[in-house]
């Protein structure tokens, strides 16, 4: 199998981290691509019409996406009981808010690199951050019944977007105002598949 990668990517970092927790990454090459919502990559099209990344290539040349759905499936292929069935709607709902954060914290990079500083929004940046804030203050406050008890595949996708925000929005300094999630990450960050895949670019 293949995967349009690419290491800055908290989607992808997702798919990278089940690889490892699923003991496959044997089975799927690394195919790096530079893309952006203004200039898609080739191989980014190819596998989904959508442009974005990850995408997986399977043996048969059919392709998966989006990130939650390339987990979810590497999870049944490997048996790695990421999404327990006992508990799978608020773990698939966890994830959900780990990629709602992701994707606010993604568009503000892009509303910074890829438009022109007089187009830039200030107060949408700020709305866009809000929206990591709230869904911040719900994971401090133990809102989501998956964030704890045993690894599943909601806590690894909040980890990654935890990271994310480390990587691009380091300045926002999320640690201030939520001391029990940062405790928590600090714990989680040291698992192997986590470390193995930290965010690069
Ligand atoms: N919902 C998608 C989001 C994927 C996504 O937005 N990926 C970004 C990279 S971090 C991308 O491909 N951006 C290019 C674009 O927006 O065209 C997923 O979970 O995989």
């Amino acid at each position: 199998m293949k995967l349009i990668f690419s290491p800055a990517s908290p989607f992808v970092r997702k798919v990278h981290v089940v690889l490892h927790e699923a003991g496959l990454t044997d089975r799927v090459s690394l195919v790096p691509v530079a893309t952006t919502a203004l200039n898609t990559a080739d191989e980014a099209r190819a596998a989904n019409p959508l442009g974005k990344i990850p995408a997986l290539i399977r043996d048969n040349g059919d392709a998966l996406f989006d990130s939650r759905v390339i987990c979810r499936y590497l999870d049944v292929l490997g048996e790695s009981h990421l999404y327990p069935q006992d508990r799978v709607w608020d773990v698939l709902t966890l994830e959900a808010l780990a990629d709602g954060i992701m994707e606010s914290a993604v568009s503000m990079v892009y509303e910074v690199r890829l438009r022109p500083e007089t187009d830039q929004s200030p107060a949408w940046i700020e709305a866009q951050w809000s929206k990591v804030v709230h869904a911040l203050d719900a994971l401090e406050h133990g809102k989501l019944f998956a964030f704890s008890g045993e690894i599943n595949m909601g806590q690894l996708a909040v980890a990654c977007a935890l990271g994310y925000l480390d990587f691009r929005h380091g300045n926002r300094d999320w640690r201030k105002n939520f001391p029990l999630l940062a405790k928590w990450y600090k714990d989680i960050a040291e698992r192997p598949s986590l470390r193995a895949t930290e965010p690069q670019g």
